[in-house]
């Protein structure tokens, strides 16, 4: 029996190499919403790359247990004091779980539960984080490097990025060169 070549791998840059992959591109454009200071938002060139994000699916979307693998890679960079972060999202099929992993680079995975609670995890490279069901989560990139993070979720898990209200969600910013987390007057930890 021949010995194949696997169809997909991790190239240099931490972007997804073979067949079936999509690649979705965030730019500052498109993230208008997302970050709390509108008016550095507007100062920022509209082009700016905020993050990249490579999927791989190998199976029907109506395959019964079908899994995706992803990659996603956020840019270095602040929108006034706020890191570069992904929108940050619920799953539609809230019950649906995920696992990431950092690859490379230094940032933190925000997740929230439906009551509200919030949580900060440290992602460095080999670092493995859980997304439990109905959880928010998003990626943000508080380092000096890119930040790759790995994930796996189900193909039918879907995202909804309006159930959350942002006006709630902690904010992690740049104070005097270190990281800094805001909370909302709503928020709680947990
Ligand atoms: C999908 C998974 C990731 C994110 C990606 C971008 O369930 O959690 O692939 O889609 O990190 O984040 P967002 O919030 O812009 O979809
Ligand atoms: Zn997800």
């Amino acid at each position: 029996m021949l010995i194949r070549k696997a169809p997909v791998g991790l190239g240099k840059g931490g972007t997804l190499e073979g067949t079936q992959i999509s690649r979705t591109i965030r730019r500052i454009e498109d993230l208008r919403n997302f970050f709390h200071d509108a008016t550095s938002v507007r100062n920022i060139d509209p082009q700016t790359l905020v993050y990249e994000v490579d999927v791989y699916s190998p199976s029907e979307s109506s395959t019964n247990g079908a899994l995706n693998f992803g990659v996603t890679r956020i840019e270095p960079g602040r929108v006034g004091t706020e890191f570069f972060m992904t929108k940050g999202h619920v799953h539609s099929r809230g019950e649906r779980t995920e696992f990431y992993w950092g690859i490379d680079g230094t940032g933190c995975l925000l997740t929230g539960d439906p009551e509200g609670r919030w949580r900060l995890e440290q992602i460095l490279p080999g670092s493995v984080h859980y997304i439990s069901p109905f959880s928010f989560h998003r990626l943000i990139n508080t380092g000096e490097e890119q930040l790759t993070v790995g994930a796996v979720w189900p193909n039918d898990a879907g995202h909804d990025y309006d159930s959350f209200d942002r006006e709630r969600m902690p904010r992690v910013i740049s104070e005097a060169g270190t990281v800094r987390v805001l909370l909302s007057d709503e928020s709680d930890e947990r």
